[in-house]
């Protein structure tokens, strides 16, 4: 039974999954009913070449519980990697909710965070173009509360119904199952085609949002509207955002289906080596809010989950911070078993009518019952809650909990009618008394009928470079589409949105330009575009390319400076091993040519050797020309600027060359917070 303790600075999360870890190094080796075994490479056999005997018991639960490792994948968001972390409000939020994790500024609250691609399998690349999951388990003390976000505001489709269809549509398709870990297909065009309210969320997937960078460097949204009720059973409208400390930040899609194929795990790779190296992500929690009065002041429908509310009418307040900080010990136990549901809610945050979230209500319990094996599974040690439950349900599949005693109904005398009902002031959960009164109709309301006005609001706030990224990655993914029917059908629904966006795809895929159209609105919302976020050279990843006699105190001043920013700069040489250079100094080699790829890198920094070779010449030329296809920061010095020379760079925006190194480390940092340097595009 998990131990109370008073210390609001001990993670309670992590104190309860101690009791279940278990290390196997240097014990002996037993059978699952602790039997010692004296060998573990040859079965029990009749006679030296004879047949294996059914008695080997060791054998036979070996195999046994092998053959029963997979578990079902998650029917959508199947990719996923998670961390731990703690989560503390900024200042008490008692005003608007009664969540206690939300009252106390001096209270950590443990987390777990799973981020996932949506479309793939399992084991597909993490680098595709895609919505990412962003789901948060906060452990609080009145039970799980799950924030099972995107890192995109809006959504595809706005009742839930329609959700098997969207995912029949976007997923491999059934004939012959492809493609895998994309949406560039005729079934998903052919859906989007049909169901136009999805205008507004495929242009956020064609935008650099669905290509991110890191997941340290995504938003997160809960998506839904939701609504804080406070102790006074006052209610206001919620929506909940997650905004990185390091920015957003994107790759550029010909990098993203590089990195597929170099190294498909690079955002769980990314994530991994952050905390380990103690650098871990942060992200703030913001809200709006919206008081319970003013629900229809808007010119959309706050319901409505393709629409999202502009920052610059409704102000995102931010009120506190989530650090991870430690690594999961075992991906299956936590990552894979954890049950996230967006119905996990704790007094003071409650629902809403969308419908989109109403369905979603019930399909996570319906799925985890699948996936997890029955109804046990907040049993298993991730999911468990750090405060004592108390109920009366009982038996099922796995059954760990050993309830005692007579009684395991209400309501009864035997046990003076307990485990029994909590009053509101014993922080018993009632749902918030909204009047419902209705036919009952199968129909949406005609609020939710403008599917185009935010997919334009959208689109007038991109920045030229962010606008052609999308103009770029709509002709690709039309450009996959087989149907020129499906084709046409998409173009045509997109002149909703923009003749700006639409005529150069049109004419990319060879479809019909559509007659000119006025935008759904003129409306924008700067707070959209990622040109705007935060600039950092932290935790920016620097590809050093360096040879032996290089200069070393001149070399140490840079580097010395990169890492003071929080930039990681690690060094590629021909060979594995160490380089040398003047003054004695050396630098460890972390990859060689051949394990090492531009597309892996944020920047590149090229400083070469005492004389570089053909073939270190060779390889560095590339290496830059790709990064600089990239738009990606590129920085030389010594020896390095005769090989930045060739490559024909020089002069280019995001391309610095010097000779002094604290003003060369001061310009280089610069354009290394820049990320990429769009100017390039123009040239
Ligand atoms: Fe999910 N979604 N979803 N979803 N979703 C699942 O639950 C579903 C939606 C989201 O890391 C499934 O355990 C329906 C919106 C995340 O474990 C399933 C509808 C948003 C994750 C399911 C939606 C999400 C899931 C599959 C339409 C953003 C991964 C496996 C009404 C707010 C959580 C599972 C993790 C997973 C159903 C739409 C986010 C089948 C029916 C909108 C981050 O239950």
């Amino acid at each position: 039974m998990v131990k109370e303790n008073l210390d609001p600075n001990v993670n309670k999360k992590q104190e309860q999954l101690e009791q279940f870890k278990v290390d196997d190094s240097g014990k002996k080796l037993t059978t699952n009913q602790g039997v010692k075994v004296s060998e573990d490479e040859f079965s029990l056999k009749a006679g030296m070449r004879g047949p294996t005997l059914m008695e080997d018991f060791h054998f036979r639960e070996k195999m046994t519980h092998f053959d029963h490792e997979r578990i079902p994948e998650r029917v959508v968001h199947a990719r996923g990697f998670a961390a731990h972390g703690e989560f503390q409000v900024y200042e008490s939020m008692k005003e608007f909710t009664m969540a206690k994790f939300l009252n106390d500024p001096s209270k950590k609250t443990p987390v777990f965070v799973r981020f996932s691609t949506v479309q793939g399998s399992k084991g597909s690349a993490e680098t595709v173009r895609d919505v990412r999951g962003f789901a948060t388990k906060f452990y609080t003390e009145e039970g799980n509360y799950d924030l099972v976000g995107n890192n995109i505001p809006v959504f595809f489709i706005q009742d839930a119904i329609k959700f098997p269809d969207f995912v029949h549509a976007v997923k491999p398709e059934p004939h012959n199952e492809m493609p895998q870990g994309a949406s560039a297909h005729d079934t998903f065009y052919d859906f989007i085609a049909n169901n136009q309210e999805s205008a507004h969320m495929v242009l956020w997937q064609m935008s650099d949002r669905a290509i991110p960078r890191s997941f340290r460097m995504m938003e997160g949204f809960g998506v839904h509207t939701f609504r804080f009720v406070n102790e006074q059973g006052r209610a206001h409208f919620v929506k909940f955002h997650w905004k990185p400390v390091l920015g957003v930040h994107s790759l550029v899609w010909d990098e993203a289906q590089k990195i597929a194929g170099k190294d498909p795990d690079f955002h769980r790779r990314d994530l991994h080596e952050a905390i380990e190296r103690g650098d871990f992500p942060e992200y703030e929690l913001g809200v709006q809010l919206i008081p319970e009065e003013e629900e229809f002041r808007f010119d959309f429908d706050i319901l409505d989950a393709t629409k999202l509310w502009p920052e610059e009418e409704i102000p995102v307040k931010i009120i506190g911070k989530m650090t991870l900080n430690r690594n999961v010990d075992n991906v299956f136990a936590e990552t894979e078993q954890v049950a996230f549901h967006p119905g996990h809610v704790v007094p003071g945050i409650d629902f809403t009518n969308d419908p989109l979230l109403q369905g979603r209500l019930f399909s996570y319990t319906d799925t985890q019952l699948l996936r997890l094996g029955g109804p046990n599974f907040h049993e298993i040690p991730i999911n468990r809650p750090v405060c004592p439950f108390h109920n009366n349900q009982r038996d099922g599949f796995g059954r760990q909990t050993i309830n005692r005693g007579q009684v395991s109904y209400h309501k009864n005398s035997l046990a003076q009618n307990t485990p029994a009902p909590a009053a509101v002031e014993e922080g018993g959960y009632v749902h918030y008394q909204e009047k419902v009164d209705g036919h009952k109709i199968r129909a949406r309301s005609d609020s939710f009928k403008d599917h185009f006005s935010q997919a334009s609001m959208f689109w007038n706030s991109m920045r030229p470079p962010e606008k052609q990224h999308i103009i770029d990655a709509l002709t690709f993914e039309l450009g996959k589409v087989k149907s020129p029917d499906v084709r046409q059908q998409v173009v045509d629904m997109f002149a909703n949105v923009s003749m700006e966006l639409v005529t150069p795809v049109a004419e990319g895929i060879g479809a019909r330009v559509p007659e000119p159209r006025e935008p759904a609105s003129k409306k924008s919302s700067p707070a959209l575009s990622q040109e705007n976020t935060i600039k950092t050279p932290k935790g920016r990843k620097v590809g050093v390319l360096v040879a032996d006699g290089f200069s070393g105190n001149e070399v140490k001043t840079i580097l010395d400076a990169l890492k003071a920013k929080g930039a990681i700069p690690e060094f590629i040489s021909e060979k594995l091993g160490s380089v040398r250079g003047t003054d004695n100094f050396a630098l460890p080699v972390h990859h060689s040519f051949l394990t090492a790829d531009s597309v892996l890198f944020d920047a590149i920094y090229v400083i070469g050797g005492a004389e570089n070779t053909p073939k270190f010449k060779k390889k560095a030329i590339y290496f830059i020309q790709e990064a600089f296809e990239h738009y990606k920061p590129i920085g030389a010095t010594h020896a390095g600027a005769e090989i930045a020379q060739q490559a024909g760079i020089i002069g280019a925006p995001g391309v610095v060359v010097g000779s002094e190194p604290a003003e060369f480390a001061g310009q280089f940092i610069q354009a290394v917070a820049a990320h990429r340097h769009w100017g390039r595009e123009v040239q």
